[in-house]
């Protein structure tokens, strides 16, 4: 009988989707902030307003039975400038937060970078900027300083893969690029800024652990042919390994640096900062689980790959053409899809586990898990069976995973209430608390809130 005594129940939100605002208190612009206004698009400038709702979120989330909150703290928000200049009232905005929660009872879970850099660094370059790295580990340090006190759980960063390739290779998040080279830059820096990150966490002797949270997709090919085979190490590549691998071994995978040090330039990847990254592994990771990846062999010339995990890409701008090393199945007519196109797969998660419990055996956190939907919240209850039986799945899986071994220490359902997501806006909903936002941002417990409190409560008892 597993013992979850000690289990981290809990949910999860990002700063920029969730605070609001966003010019309150000297905080400065963030690179979304600048995008999506130049751009016009909807935003999180209030967002669900958890900068003025917190106190009522975290007392809701310790009504639900939930032991762990995993948040975001926003860089714009600490830092005002690339002097370093520290904004006193954006600390006090989180010690509040912190404070909130040991009020409750409630453990906090803290990424450092949830994706909204200070639009004064995406000026000189971004992440294909040498420098960000270093004003990421300072950045860190302040935080560490600050509130080691009251944190024992600390990510530096939040799904690498995504904000990069989005952002560099895609070209549907800011700063827009589609660029190979400039991807595998920025994916490189972002690596070697956690790991500065976690030296300056060393170094301070600071109490508790220090992990990296990855957007998981367990790979799996179409059949058993050795083309698929190689298809499918390309696409584990790409997918997981190059943060799973750097941030767990310290190595990046071998046959990736080949294969990319024949067409590209990588030079700027020097030994030092190598060996930075070889002596600053992570002590646990953090996955988050939507989906899997499909893959077949690539078949000719360029191919058409489109992102479509959880619908992140934004409606309509999701399609990039790369020379690539393997095809994604997008759509498998046995399987089934969310409203937002995601493949429902739990067995993923289950097999995905063991694999990474295999791998690097290391404490894991779930991270994310969660639905997107389109929902109607001016009802008295929201009433998401469909959030209900995911939920139970993947729990399940991971149950199944952990019964054969692997070490889960936690599980956070994405998200405790409606959020802003990314592109999308507020209509795609993944919250177990309903935020109507067009009525004073209002909070309603969803069914799926209170069913997770009673299998928190009876120790999953209704689901074993
Ligand atoms: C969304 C997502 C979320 C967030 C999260 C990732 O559509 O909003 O699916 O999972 O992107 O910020 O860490």
């Amino acid at each position: 009988m597993m013992d979850l005594k000690n289990f981290l129940w809990g949910s999860a939100t990002a700063s920029y989707q969730c605070e609001g605002a966003w010019d309150l208190d000297e905080r400065v612009e963030s690179m979304w902030d600048h995008y999506l206004h130049e751009e016009g698009l909807e935003n999180g400038d209030i967002a669900s307003d958890h900068y003025h709702h917190f106190e009522e979120d975290i007392r809701m989330m310790k009504e639900g039975g939930q032991r762990a909150y995993r948040f975001s703290l926003s860089w714009p928000r600490i830092i005002k400038n690339k002097q370093g200049e520290i904004n006193e009232k954006g600390l006090a905005f989180y010690h509040k937060i912190l404070d909130c929660c040991h009020e409750n009872g409630i453990e906090p879970f803290v990424t450092i970078y949830h994706w909204d850099l200070p639009q004064y660094w995406e000026e000189t370059g971004g992440w294909l900027n040498e420098e960000v790295c270093t004003a990421f580990a300072q950045y860190a340090k302040v935080c560490f300083q600050n509130f080691h006190t009251k944190i024992r759980k600390w990510v530096t960063f939040n799904e690498p893969k995504w904000f990069v390739c989005s952002g560099y290779l895609i070209g549907n998040y800011p700063p827009c690029i589609q660029d190979v080279s400039k991807t595998i830059k920025a994916a490189y820096h972002v690596m070697y800024a956690s790991a500065l990150g976690i030296k300056e966490f060393r170094e301070g002797g600071y109490e508790g652990e220090i992990g990296i949270v990855h957007s998981f997709t367990p790979v799996n090919g179409v059949d058993d042919r050795i083309e698929t085979k190689i298809a499918m190490r390309y696409a584990d590549n790409y997918c997981n390994n190059w943060i799973l691998d750097t941030a767990a071994k310290g190595e990046i995978p071998i046959d990736l640096l080949s294969e990319l040090s024949k067409q590209y330039d990588i030079s700027y990847m020097k030994p030092e900062q190598l060996k930075i990254i070889k002596e600053n592994t992570v002590d646990f990771l953090g996955l988050n689980y939507y989906s899997r990846t499909l893959v077949k062999p690539y078949t000719s010339g360029e191919t058409t790959f489109v992102v479509n995990n959880s619908g992140k890409a934004g409606k309509g701008s999701s399609k990039v053409i790369v020379k690539h090393w393997f095809e994604q199945v997008m759509h498998d007519p046995n399987s089934t899809y969310t409203e937002w196109d995601t493949e429902i797969y739990p067995k993923g998660l289950k097999d995905g586990l063991l694999e990474v419990h295999q791998k690097y055996g290391l404490p894991i956190y779930i991270t994310e898990n969660g639905i997107g939907m389109y929902e109607d919240v001016t009802v008295p209850q929201v009433d998401d069976e469909y959030r209900i039986s995911f939920m139970r799945d993947h729990i399940k899986a991971m149950f199944e995973a952990m019964e054969q071994g692997a070490n889960i220490k936690g599980y956070f359902a994405w998200s405790s209430f409606d959020l802003y997501s990314w592109k999308n806006g507020c209509e795609k909903r993944y919250g177990l608390v309903a935020v109507d936002f067009d009525h004073d941002r209002i909070r309603k417990p969803k069914k799926s809130y209170t069913w997770y409190r009673d299998m928190i409560n009876s120790n999953a008892e209704n689901l074993k």
